[in-house]
């Protein structure tokens, strides 16, 4: 039995722009140098002999001496794990150029594709984007076991050539005629999984480590036992706990002031499992009286320190009896009333404008 690890879309040196402060962005990086080495511990425990990453591995073209340097010298740390990577599409050709005497044990592939044998019936192949020529490649021995290593999204529909993979993406059809176990892919971030009619599985590990609010939730890597006699993998995800992104929703009733609400949060926050480590972004759904404002700040305050990051976001629906608040003679009543003139507002405008000058009205601010 061969023991591998399949992982992709690491984007090592992420720029973490949108959301983070530069300290914040910073933190974050090591971060994912972090679950790189999670990564090694595990692989080091189970005593892996190859990992394998489908593209990916850095963010943008032009990667830090720092980042560089670490990763390079992890892979030369460990001699006895042999490390496979694949170019992925935000990889360039020059990914490793500049690099000279790369870790011996480090094997890239290329656009014609390459085979490496891992053992006398264990193979890995791979190609990057795809050429004319890999269907010549792709000439695979129907006695081994076969891995075959790709990045880029699957294409359901029927190819006209031999290729596995064109403009389109991936062609799951073509795949089907070849003697394949298993298909590790990169290039989907959320992951996914499945099998071909010929028996072969496929697989997507998703991104090691979530970058945003779009990849929520627990991410990681795919740890594959291999019986290579059988032609049998067995995959386990594997989750990577250096910080996840997470989004709760909370419902709220209408007389549910800031106090119930935090007391909300904290018990679906303890529900959830949210870690110190994550970033969190809180949605709050439900109702909210016409004066009711809670105070998100006070909510804000009281959360940021338990949380990485947080974000909390008011999505209650302003509840309020329009008829009777329009019939009060008082500046609100008022206020109301000229709204309710204003014809040219959708009603998501007029609310929001309600929740506005409410606010003021109460000596709220801007
Ligand atoms: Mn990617």
């Amino acid at each position: 039995m061969v023991k591998l690890i399949h992982t992709a879309d690491l984007h090592l040196d992420s720029a973490f722009r949108s959301r983070f402060t530069k300290e914040e962005a910073e933190n974050r990086r090591q971060k994912q140098l972090m679950a790189w080495k999670e990564l090694l511990s595990f692989a080091v425990e189970k005593k892996v002999q190859g990992i394998l990453i489908a593209g990916d591995l850095f963010d943008s073209p032009v990667v830090s001496h720092g980042t560089m340097d670490f990763f390079l010298s992890t892979i030369s740390e460990h001699p006895e794990i042999s490390f496979f990577y694949l170019r992925g599409n935000h990889d360039t050709e020059n990914t490793f150029r500049y690099q000279e005497n790369l870790p011996k044990n480090l094997f890239l592939f290329s656009e014609k594709g390459k085979k490496y044998r891992l053992n006398d019936r264990l193979l890995l192949a791979g190609v990057e984007y795809g050429t004319e020529e890999e269907s010549k490649f792709l000439k695979l021995k129907e006695e081994d076991c076969n891995i075959l290593l790709l990045h880029g999204a699957l294409y359901q529909g029927t190819p006209k050539g031999e290729a596995v993979q064109g403009e389109e993406g991936i062609f799951l059809k073509n795949l089907e005629k070849l003697p394949l176990s298993y298909i590790a892919l990169g290039h989907i971030h959320k992951g996914g999984e499945g099998k071909l009619n010929n028996g072969a599985l496929w697989a997507y590990p998703g991104c090691l480590q979530g970058r945003g609010f779009d990849e929520e939730g627990e991410r990681g890597f795919l740890y594959l036992k291999v019986e290579e006699e059988k032609k049998e993998i067995r995959k386990e995800f594997i989750p990577i706990k250096q910080g996840e992104f997470r989004i709760l929703e909370i419902e709220l009733l209408e007389d549910e002031g800031t106090l119930a609400c935090l007391k909300k949060i904290e018990v679906e926050m303890e529900k959830a499992g949210i870690a110190k480590e994550d970033s969190l972004r809180i949605i709050l759904k439900g109702k909210k009286g016409l004066e009711q404002e809670r105070n998100l700040r006070y909510l804000q305050l009281q959360l940021q320190d338990s949380v990485f990051f947080l974000e909390i976001r008011d999505e209650c629906e302003l509840s309020w009896n329009r008829e009777e608040a329009m019939k009060e003679k008082s500046l609100k009543g008022e206020f109301l009333r000229v709204l309710a003139a204003a014809d040219n507002l959708s009603k998501e405008e007029q609310e929001e404008i309600i929740a506005l000058g409410m606010g003021l009205l109460q000596g709220g601010e801007l």
